[in-house]
């Protein structure tokens, strides 16, 4: 089994083998070309901000300890993080400002969009103070596009509408009082990009609090909005069944996968699909077999039920089962080499994106006024590519895992009301407070090429549910979590602890499912990260205290993009412990460091980020916070 060290996913394992015995590279093969890796850059210590650079610190004191214009390694590390969890953000906004787009598009009647919640509609309605009563639904969404418009066109120093109308009062205040309330998303990221340009802010702790400020406007612009409307849209998740891993993918079928982000296409090519499948049998095939990569899989797996092909790092490795007819992707976590991979086969990559094209690929532009017509030229095209396919290269691995998601906070307190349909939160917060749920970790983000593929997730998951941690998860972590078992009640018989498994079962089965809730809750796509956030601020409502006094904390333990920093950041902002588990680009600047990881994040804000990069650790430092926390509520 020497592919363990790439990977702990014996499907991903069997097609890493075939890769090699068929001579395509993978992204294993350029991590190894690029050993040794940067110090400088590992640690955060390189500048590039201008043509006066390359500039480099020396981590150790023997060379330069100043760039050419004075910058030492404080400043240098503090600007590249700003402008790293800047650029997460503006990708998390981007996607928000398209969601938003759609829902307009919806609101005027297009034969493309809809609104599939009105329940979603009224409360995000409610949320922003709109008035409802006697309005047509579409007039109350063309209000609340206003709304998220007004937050993009805001030219005041007031603070961004949606972060008032969601985020808990107590954090308002102490964001104020820090000075990093956000006004206009797109304003503050172009005052990043701005602030850290050649001869700009020249202070660290000023730099570090323009990085919180970012980490509120994808809290806030990016992932929640988002989430609330992208429910408007396609409906809020509910409990599905489905499968994860390579073997969903079948040798009779034409296979489709989506790969990327946004469900303004996947909940298309999912439609079109359903709606094409005589087709592909007239062509042979016993029909269309979709599955998801990435966050886009997740959220038509969460609304969709539809099966997950794998996260990140395997993307490359559906392709080389050779039975993908097409893999259709839209924004972000889009491997560069995918097409090169596909040209080692019939699979045709689509590219639906203006900023997302691909040398190799189809570029089908995909639009929201045309959005089914796109839709169901790509289904066609995947549906005719069938018939090249070539028998005898297919190899798609046997394993598949049976898995339940859709848990959003409504399905979540939807199973609660069952045990007690006036104060639903009152059964969790009852079983926190008796210690039957020691606490709960959110673990989110993605795979590293630096870690085994699911390596870190699984083993932490593992041993905080054994200790009666409840995981809720979002992203690559909820996929690789669902490949390894962890989202059936199975599970929660095989590794729960025991007051968990009695929680879990009793919710279950209140709530009609006849088993045991699984012990880790599939919550979504990484923008759905604000459903965790929502789910800490309702229960730190109910409790009247702030989230940083929970028995709660996030992990990134395989992190590699932008965005989950920046996602990092807001986590820690709301307060909470968030451990990372692999060294960020920054240990570089001492004093940054202490900053983020220390006592002075903690009694600014009552978060930090916790970087450990040994899982059976990183499990028992959240377990101790979780205690810590417990101790000072008094429970
Ligand atoms: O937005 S977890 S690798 S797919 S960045 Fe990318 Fe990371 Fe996966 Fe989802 Ni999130
Ligand atoms: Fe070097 Fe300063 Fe230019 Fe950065 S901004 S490349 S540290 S001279």
């Amino acid at each position: 089994m020497d592919y363990l060290k790439k990977t702990i996913d014996s499907a991903a394992g069997k097609m890493i083998q075939k890769a090699e015995k068929e001579g395509i590279e993978t992204v294993w093969d350029r991590y190894a070309a690029q050993q040794p890796q940067c110090g400088f850059g590992l640690t955060g210590l390189c500048c590039r901000h201008c043509n006066q650079g390359p500039c480099r610190i020396d981590p150790f004191g023997d060379g330069p300890a100043y760039g050419v214009c004075g910058a030492d390694a404080d400043l240098i590390v503090a600007r590249n993080l700003l402008r790293q969890v800047a650029a997460g953000a503006a990708a998390h906004v981007d996607h928000a400002y398209e969601a938003v787009e759609t829902l307009s598009v919806a609101a005027g009647g297009s034969a493309n969009y809809s609104i599939k919640s009105r329940d979603k509609l009224l409360a995000v309605a409610g949320k922003l103070g709109i008035e409802t009563a006697n309005k047509a639904d579409n007039d109350i969404a063309r209000e609340i596009v206003e709304a998220a418009w007004s937050d993009f066109g805001n030219h005041t120093d007031s603070t961004m509408k949606w972060l008032l109308a969601t985020a808990p009062a107590e954090r308002v205040e102490t964001w104020s009082k820090l000075g990093i309330l956000p006004r206009n998303p797109d304003r503050e990221i172009r005052e990043a990009l701005h602030q850290t340009t050649m001869g700009m802010d020249a202070d660290p702790v000023n730099l570090i609090l323009a990085t919180l400020k970012q980490g509120l406007v994808d809290g806030y612009a990016g992932l929640h909005l988002a989430t609330d409307i992208q429910d408007i849209l396609f409906g809020v998740p509910a409990p599905v069944v489905t499968e994860a891993n390579l073997g969903v993918l079948r040798e009779d079928h034409v296979n489709i996968v989506v790969h990327g982000h946004e469900p303004m296409l996947s909940e298309k090519i999912v439609e079109w699909a359903r709606k094409l499948s005589d087709e592909a049998r007239a062509k042979g095939a016993k029909g269309i077999q979709l599955a998801g990569v990435c966050c886009t899989g997740n959220e038509i797996l969460m609304r969709q039920g539809v099966a997950v092909a794998s996260n990140y790092l395997a993307q490359e490795l559906a392709i080389i089962t050779g039975a993908v007819d097409a893999m259709v992707v839209d924004v972000q976590c889009i491997m560069p080499s995918l097409a090169r991979v596909a040209a080692c086969y019939h699979t045709k990559i689509f590219t639906t994106s203006p900023i997302v094209k691909m040398p190799g690929a189809e570029h089908i532009d995909f639009g929201l006024e045309d959005a089914d017509e796109k839709a169901q030229e790509i289904v066609h095209k995947a549906i005719d590519n069938y018939s090249r396919r070539d028998k005898s290269r297919v190899e798609i691995p046997d394993t598949k895992t049976k898995m339940m998601a859709g848990f959003s906070v409504e399905a979540i307190v939807g199973a609660l009301s069952k045990l007690d349909a006036d104060n639903p939160l009152k059964p969790l917060v009852d079983n926190i407070a008796n210690g039957n749920i020691l606490g709960a970790v959110g673990t989110v983000g993605c795979n590293n090429v630096k870690v085994a593929q699911d390596s870190f997730h699984v083993a932490m998951v593992k041993e905080l549910i054994k200790n009666n941690v409840l995981v809720v998860t979002t992203g690559c972590s909820a996929q690789a979590l669902a490949k390894a078992g962890l989202m059936t009640p199975e599970a929660t018989e095989m590794y729960a602890g025991d007051s968990l498994k009695a929680v879990l079962t009793a919710v279950g089965n209140a709530a009609g499912i006849g088993a045991p809730l699984p012990p880790v809750l599939h919550m979504g796509s990484c923008v759905d990260n604000s459903r965790i956030g929502d789910l800490l601020t309702a229960l730190a409502n109910y409790l009247k205290v702030s989230i940083k006094d929970l028995p709660a904390a996030a992990s990134a333990p395989e992190h590699q993009h932008e965005k989950a920093l920046s996602i990092g950041t807001w986590a820690v902002s709301l307060g909470l412990l968030t451990h990372l588990g692999i060294m960020p680009q920054l240990i570089g600047g001492k004093k940054v460091t202490e900053i983020l990881t220390g006592d002075t994040a903690e009694s600014l804000l009552g978060g930090k980020f916790y970087v450990e990069t040994d899982p059976l650790k990183a499990a028992n430092g959240l377990i101790e916070h979780i205690k810590t926390k417990r101790k000072a509520l008094g429970i």
